[in-house]
């Protein structure tokens, strides 16, 4: 565990800023990255508090005092190594990050593998991630993880130390909810994020996806306003586009004009220069800009000399099979293009296949007439900035495809659609063509922007962002009662003389199924509720929304009460007959019906269910977000034109009811209690908005446990129905106490009021907060 001079920030991504290189001879070179997110961070570690966790690269090839050796070079550096075998390296990270997770995140379907594989190593891989980062981060420290290759992490680092401030920042684009659902590992994803306080992403479009998909799941997620609320946690989304380096970028491009490098990119005099930089990969859209280009000088003979394209590409990921084939296509249209088109003296394709170092790629950046930026998919894309910056003399024309990131930025660049060839084409030309004072004119307002928010600015406002998101995450915590707040209470509930058990059903004792039908009681829960039963000296009662005929037929052979649509019929044990303790009035039953009725014809998935003194209008199963429209709307045309004193709208867990007014769990629980002595202990659980009814009619002391996320005045909390049946099966591992209490039973002292007290009025003192 961390140490008092343990770090206060640590970094998390796939690689170390710095690239180990091992030579024959065996020597071990340390060379600085300088990729975007590593300039972006490498000022951070100048803090002697910041460390690096990260893979510093294959180093099979040393032996162990070497590797001991370049361990102890890293940690020099601040950089904490995380070696990855070859195989967790070939799983992890090129079965399953490169080859799932990225085609995913760029909505790129129909490159998803027929079989995905690699997921369990890359769980395995994620946890090593947060089991090294707990281990090194001091109390209270913030860590902040980077990009899809760790998306796991945040999840499993918040259960390891819930003290952390843990950041989370995805490079890549946050895909449409239709698109994300694809993965069959979604779920696991998606609460991997949520263990974040911040999630951070480059453009409003990715947080606006990301909430969709989070309020599609059923994670028991509440999307509210830039957050995320789930269970036990509130995880803030925030925008922070990327930016650069600027100062280094112009600084290189100062020197550019000078340099070696410059004359390998002096233009002949007369020919224009389009340029394209990218990394080999299908998303930058390299084919189709290949097509846009053939299309230009089919169209325009007359630039057919006067025109090259320079396209630097650095090769990538060739060892995952959708790049090998990609890495063809491109080669394919460049040799067709020059095939067509070259003569002896000119050559329209220049195709260059290797890393270009800063320098080169800056006087590189200094001859482009026209940038050519044109990604079908890309959560940023730096390159864009990096001419931007090179260009202190105002020239060069910028052309960005709508589907970059930075698209949202740079509104003055020449915004194209990459699908469209023919408006690419012409796009060039206008471009090839644009008068210098219209090139001035943008060049100086795309600096402007880029020039205002570097690489720096970005670290910083992510960092702020996230301590205030922590501290909101802190404040509007539903907090998750500890296990030792869980033993404590099962120990008084286990050793009390008596004991009652108020036990809600579905999302309580069961989750929540598709169809209500389906949440039929599993063996384990009929065993575990016949051997509560069972227990001496205790009272189990089951109170549900459903109707009387089922909870009689899933629970009706069990010694206990019974009490079917939130009060109207109980039954009492042992086996008693079922009573009408309640309601009685249906005036309103026929317009609430017919308003119902109409709203599920015009709500595909919505299902109506009659009871006996209330109707229930699901809508578990319809989308999410124009479900939730449907049951606002309903709501409130029931309350405009039903609602009277013989009836109640209530706005449930997926669920709009209407029913007899009066009608409650409260006016069970008086009930059930009123045969009770004092210093009977009673323990209520319950999740939903009908469970507060029996919370607020609790004696003082009386203990009330609320299952899952959202509002309650209950003053434990547990996550989901297995907690409670953990919960449950602890109170039967205890034995109760030996000698019951002679006489007849003490009639309870003090009793909640029969009308339903206000909430403020029966709080149960709550354990201290963590
Ligand atoms: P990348 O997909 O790698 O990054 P990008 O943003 O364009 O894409 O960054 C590429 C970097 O590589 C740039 O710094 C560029 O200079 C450099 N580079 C490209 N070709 C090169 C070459 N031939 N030689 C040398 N260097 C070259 C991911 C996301 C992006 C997001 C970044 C940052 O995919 O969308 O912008 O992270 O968040």
């Amino acid at each position: 565990m961390a140490g008092p001079s343990a770090p206060r920030l640590v970094l998390a991504a796939n690689r170390l800023p710095v690239t180990v290189r091992v030579s024959a001879g065996g020597r071990i070179t340390l060379a600085e990255s300088v990729g975007g997110v590593a300039t972006g961070l490498l000022p951070l570690l100048k803090d002697a508090k910041v460390r690096w966790v990260g893979w510093p690269g294959a180093v099979e090839g040393l032996g162990l005092s070497e590797r001991t050796r370049l361990d102890a070079e890293l940690r020099r550096r601040r950089l904490e190594p995380l070696h990855l075998t070859p195989h967790e390296v070939e799983q992890y990270y090129e079965d399953y990050a490169n080859g799932v997770l990225w085609p995913l995140l760029h909505s790129f379907a129909d490159r998803l593998p027929l079989e995905p594989t690699g997921w369990s190593t890359y769980q395995a891989v994620n946890e090593r991630f947060a089991r090294r980062l707990a281990a090194v981060a001091a109390p209270g420290a913030r860590v902040w993880v980077h990009d899809y290759q760790l998306m796991l992490v945040p999840g499993l680092l918040r259960t390891l130390r819930p003290d952390l401030r843990i950041g989370f920042f995805l490079h890549v684009p946050f895909p449409g909810a239709d698109m994300f659902r694809l993965l069959p590992q979604r779920d696991e994803v998606l609460r991997g994020l949520l263990g974040a306080d911040l999630i951070g992403l480059h453009t409003p479009g990715y947080v606006r996806n990301l909430l969709a998909v989070a309020s599609a799941a059923d994670l028991s997620s509440v999307v509210d306003g830039p957050a995320i609320r789930h269970v036990g946690r509130l995880t803030s989304l925030g925008v922070f586009p990327m930016g650069i380096d600027v100062e280094r970028f112009e600084r290189l491009a100062a020197r550019a004009g000078k340099g070696e490098a410059a004359k390998t990119f002096r233009r002949p005099h007369g020919v224009q220069v389009l340029v394209g930089v990218d990394r080999l990969d299908y998303t930058k859209g390299i084919p189709r800009r290949m097509l846009a280009y053939e299309r230009l000088l089919d169209v325009h003979p007359e630039l057919r000399g006067r025109v090259r394209l320079v396209q630097v590409a650095v090769p990538s990921r060739d060892r995952v099979p959708a790049y090998r084939s990609f890495h063809a296509e491109v080669e394919r249209l460049i040799r067709r293009i020059n095939g067509r088109f070259a003569t002896t003296e000119w050559v329209p394709v220049h195709w260059i296949e290797r890393p270009m170092d800063a320098e080169s790629l800056a006087a590189l950046y200094r001859a482009v007439d026209v940038l050519l930026v044109t990604p079908i998919r890309d959560g940023m894309n730096l390159v864009a900035k990096e001419f931007i910056a090179s260009r202190p003399d105002e020239d060069g024309v910028l052309l960005l495809s709508e589907f970059a990131g930075a698209a949202d930025e740079l509104a003055e660049a020449v915004i194209i659609n990459p699908y469209d060839i023919d408006g690419a084409a012409a796009a060039i030309a206008r471009s090839l063509a644009m008068p210098r004072a219209e090139r001035r004119l943008r060049m100086r307002a795309l600096r402007e922007r880029v020039t205002a928010r570097g690489v720096m600015a970005w670290s910083e406002s992510f960092l702020e962002g996230l301590d205030r998101a922590a501290v909101i995450a802190g404040e509007a915590r539903p907090r998750l009662a500890s296990s030792l707040e869980i033993d404590q209470l099962v120990e008084r509930v286990a050793l009390s003389k008596r004991l009652v058990l108020l036990l809600d059903y579905d999302g309580t004792l069961v989750p929540f199924s598709a169809m209500p039908e389906l949440a039929t009681p599993d063996e384990e829960l009929l065993a575990l509720l016949a051997a509560l039963a069972g227990r001496p000296r205790t009272a189990v009662h089951v109170l549900s929304g459903r109707d009387r005929q089922t909870l009689g037929r899933w629970l009706g052979a069990l010694d206990i009460g019974l009490h079917a649509e939130h009060g109207v019929w109980s039954r009492q044990p042992p086996h008693g007959p079922w009573r009408r303790v309640a309601g009685g009035d249906t005036r309103w039953r026929k317009r609430a019906r017919d308003i119902m009725q109409r709203m599920r014809d015009e709500t595909p998935g919505a299902r109506l269910e009659e009871k006996s003194e209330a109707l229930a209008w699901h809508w578990r199963g319809v989308d999410p977000d124009f479900g939730n429209r449907q049951a606002k709307r309903l709501e409130a045309q029931l309350v405009e034109e039903v609602n009277d004193e013989t009836c109640e709208v209530l706005l449930g867990h997926r669920v709009v009811e209407v029913r007899a007014a009066g009608i409650h769990k409260g006016q069970v629980v008086r009930r059930v209690l009123e045969r009770e002595s004092v210093g009977t202990c009673i323990l209520a659980l319950g999740d939903d908005r009908t469970d507060e009814d029996l919370f607020a009619a609790l004696p003082q002391d009386a203990i009330a446990v609320h299952v899952g996320d959202g509002e309650s005045a209950a003053g434990y909390r547990v996550a989901a129905p297995a907690d409670v049946r953990r919960m449950l099966q602890m109170i039967l591992a205890i034995p109760p106490i030996r000698s019951p209490r002679r006489g007849p039973p003490r009639r309870r002292a003090q009793r909640a009021p029969a009308s339903r007290p206000s909430r403020s009025g029966t709080r149960r003192s709550p354990p201290p907060r963590r």
